[in-house]
């Protein structure tokens, strides 16, 4: 425990009773999802854990605090508040120290996560290594974070703004191990499909709990990745998006974006371009992944 952390009652009895509890992040209320319902979604999601058997964790950061537990006043703040920061590793400290309001990426979420206690996280989508990353070396800190953190993070694969090849052969390079439930082909977040085969597939809560036991068991440090395909019905074709993605790649390029400001760009700038569909695949497979999520961390604590 440490004096910038501050734990929900009701998770620090659940952790403290060794009850399954599954972390979520902010980044998604903040800047994944417009209002309102980005904020239907993320109490959705909550329902969805709690209906499958575990306590589930907002984390961001507010008062100079990481908060593990965000009340639904808070969630609520952070879905309608412009100027939340994207707060991933390295904006840890500032957003923390100049108490600002920060919605945390996969890292950062990780990260508190840890300093929880808490061993499952569910997300939508990862950061990963991008498209020209030979040249530009933009490679998310959420990979760096996986080599090192034991926490496992759920989420629907890796959007193709990413070069999706580059960051399995990364994920392999930083021992991380990628598992794909149900599927020998890693998805792609709107795709069930992405042309690549899955290093590893595992088809149960129990199977995948095991391998989490066995992996930190023996000190093999990191995350683990769970690539939840979402379902056939939400699925998006994988061509129709990638021509939303390159329109969006050049729009970037034009507008000279850089840095931490690159995916955010790209997914408002798709979910611009594809209206309805796109959002509603994404909270389809953010609630399967809850679903998933709160299934392993039954199955881990047990
Ligand atoms: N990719 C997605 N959806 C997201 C993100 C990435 O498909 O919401 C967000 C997550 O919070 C992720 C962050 O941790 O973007 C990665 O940002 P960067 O590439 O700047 O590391
Ligand atoms: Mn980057």
């Amino acid at each position: 425990m440490n004096e910038y952390l501050h734990i929900n009652p009701e998770f620090e009895s659940a952790l403290r009773s060794n009850k399954p509890v599954v972390a979520l992040e902010s980044t998604i209320i903040s800047h994944g999802m417009p209002y309102p319902k980005n904020v239907e979604t993320a109490m959705r999601v909550e329902q969805i854990v709690r209906d499958n058997g575990a306590v589930p964790a907002t984390i961001g950061v507010m008062n100079g605090k990481c908060v593990v537990g965000m009340t639904k006043e808070e969630i609520e703040t952070f879905g309608k508040a412009s100027g939340v920061w994207k707060v991933s590793l390295r904006d840890l400290p500032y957003v923390v120290s100049q108490t600002l309001l920060g919605a945390t990426t996969v890292a950062a979420t990780m990260r508190i996560a840890s300093m929880a206690g808490i061993k499952i996280f569910v997300t939508g989508g990862i950061g990963g290594v991008h498209r020209g990353a030979e040249n530009t070396m933009d490679i998310s800190a959420d990979l760096t974070e996986m080599a090192q953190t034991n926490v496992a993070v759920i989420s629907a694969g890796v959007k193709s703004i990413l070069d999706i090849g580059l960051t399995l052969e990364y994920l392999e390079t930083l021992g991380i191990p990628v598992l794909t439930v149900g599927s020998d082909e890693f998805p792609s977040f709107y795709s069930r499909e992405s042309g690549y085969k899955s290093p590893l597939r595992l088809d149960t809560p129990e199977a995948i709990a095991k391998l989490l036991s066995a992996k930190w068991s023996m000190g093999l440090n990191g995350s683990v990745m769970i690539a939840n395909p979402l379902s056939a019905e939400a699925s998006i074709d994988r061509n129709e998006m990638e021509g939303h993605i390159q329109q969006a790649l050049n729009a970037a390029a034009t507008a000279g974006i850089k840095g931490k400001e690159v995916t955010p760009f790209l997914l408002k700038y798709i979910a611009d371009h594809t209206m309805g569909e796109s959002l509603e695949a994404n909270i389809a497979l953010i609630c399967s992944n809850a679903a998933l999520g709160a299934k392993i961390a039954g199955a881990y604590a047990s």
